[in-house]
């Protein structure tokens, strides 16, 4: 494949940006090779500069549920970006997406919008430890909420991409508020309680897609429950990733758990930048102007966004059965990945919630962060490589999450598990070499 153009555009771009990228896990540093520069997308494809086509699963690592380019979503944009970019003012559009996400969501009655995953997750934090006057919060290790403080503490994605689950940066006057748990193991979360008598709220990714794909058990999710009630502090399930993705609801239309917070992104800004929190009015309307707990922002709930995120969502709300095919495609991948491995006798696990799907180079079920750990991130390299050798472009860490947008059709999963064949003999005889 050639790749000269994106490699001197990378040579350039280090000179002048760290890395030569605007998020570390771009720069494919655990996976080799040159990124590819990309020039455009469309549908189920993107292009890079030197003029290679992919088959597009990293989706801008989910937002994309439509392809690229979605017709609807480009033209609410267009219209939307003539009227006006941003007036820092209330809009219209930003109570008819408010309205849409509240009619959907049984645990959202009131909810604000941001420009990030990382600055919801952030703002549900203050809100939490605002409501409960309290101090500390419990996250899981692997799970990643975004880069602010009190969160990257044994953050997945690329966190754990790069070897460092903990920033330097992160005073330790801040993370000590931070107590983590082991993902899917409810006796360590009430070690935590147990340590601490100033839980303000425990965060969880219900299905994490920053350490791979690792969904929590039911009936640990309700354990989890109990134990936030047990010790007056919040729920808060992180589905930046999940939401409209998993299921319409996200992982909320999978578990009967019902959190008391919720942090959203990617899906609801239809590709534009978006982020939003919400969950119970009583808790919501702690916020500044209603009630002490600040937090504000110049370009949230800008028109744009708010225009391609209503055009996604109601595209997705009018077509349920967009899930249903989009589930099918992703099982049939993963079938069609595990069948290619078997064929070389590499081990290998997967796993599929809606339209999201992970693969490890393992032996054993990945339930947490250790396990997700153990896999084998040299053959992921190698898979990654020969796969995009073939014009599969796929999440370029085995800590992260592939999706699949209803632009893929099947003919292209099946050329998908074709390259898939021919990587994983890659794979097997760089191990024999
Ligand atoms: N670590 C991010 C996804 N989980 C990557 C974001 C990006 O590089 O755009």
């Amino acid at each position: 494949m050639n790749l000269q153009k994106s490699q001197k555009a990378f040579e350039e771009a280090k000179e002048y940006i760290p890395g030569g990228v605007d998020s570390p896990v771009r720069a494919f540093k655990s996976v080799g090779g040159t990124p590819p520069f990309i020039a455009k997308g469309e549908g189920a494809f993107i292009y890079d500069i030197d003029g290679n086509r992919y088959i597009d699963y990293v989706q801008s690592w989910g937002p994309l549920i439509f392809g690229h380019c979605d017709k609807d979503i480009e033209q609410a944009v267009i219209e939307t970006a003539k009227k006006g970019l941003s007036f820092g003012a209330p809009t219209l559009l930003e109570s008819e997406l408010a309205k849409e996400i509240v009619f959907l969501f049984d645990s959202i009655q009131k909810i604000r919008f941001v420009n990030s995953g990382t600055e919801a997750v952030m703002s549900a934090l203050r809100l939490a430890r605002g409501y409960t006057k309290k101090d500390d919060i419990i996250k899981f290790a692997g799970c990643y909420h975004g880069h602010s403080d009190s969160l990257l503490v044994q953050a997945g994605s690329g966190a754990a991409t790069f070897g460092t689950p903990s920033s330097p940066g992160v005073p330790e006057d801040l993370t000590k508020h931070t107590l983590i748990a082991r993902y899917n193991d409810i006796e360590s979360v009430k070690q935590c309680f147990e340590a601490s008598k100033n839980v303000a709220c425990v965060i969880i990714e219900p299905i994490a897609g920053n350490m791979g794909l690792v969904p929590a058990d039911e009936a640990f999710l309700e354990e989890l429950r109990a134990l936030c009630d047990e010790n007056e502090a919040l729920l808060i399930f992180d589905e930046v990733m999940s939401g409209f993705r998993a299921t319409l609801t996200g992982a909320q239309g999978i578990t009967k758990v019902k959190p008391d917070l919720v942090t959203l992104g990617k899906v609801i800004g239809g590709g534009m930048p978006v982020g939003a929190f919400g969950g119970k009015a009583e808790i919501m309307d702690m916020l500044s102007p209603v009630g002490p707990v600040y937090q504000a922002g110049t370009l949230s709930g800008n028109p744009v966004a708010m225009a391609a995120g209503l055009a996604a969502i109601r595209k997705l709300k009018n077509n349920p059965s967009i899930y249903v095919d989009l589930s099918k495609k992703a099982k049939r991948l993963m079938e069609g990945f595990q069948a290619a491995a078997k064929a070389e006798e590499i081990p290998f696990v997967t796993e599929v919630r809606g339209s999201m799907f992970g693969f490890f180079f393992s032996d054993r079920e990945v339930k947490n962060f250790d396990d997700a750990l153990a896999n084998d991130t040299n053959a992921f390299a190698i898979f990654h490589q020969a796969m995009l050798n073939e014009g599969i472009y796929l999440a370029c860490s085995s800590f992260e999450t592939g999706f699949i947008s209803t632009a893929i059709s099947n003919e292209m999963i099946e050329e998908t598990i074709e390259a898939a064949y021919k990587a994983m003999r890659v794979v097997s005889d760089a191990k024999r070499a």
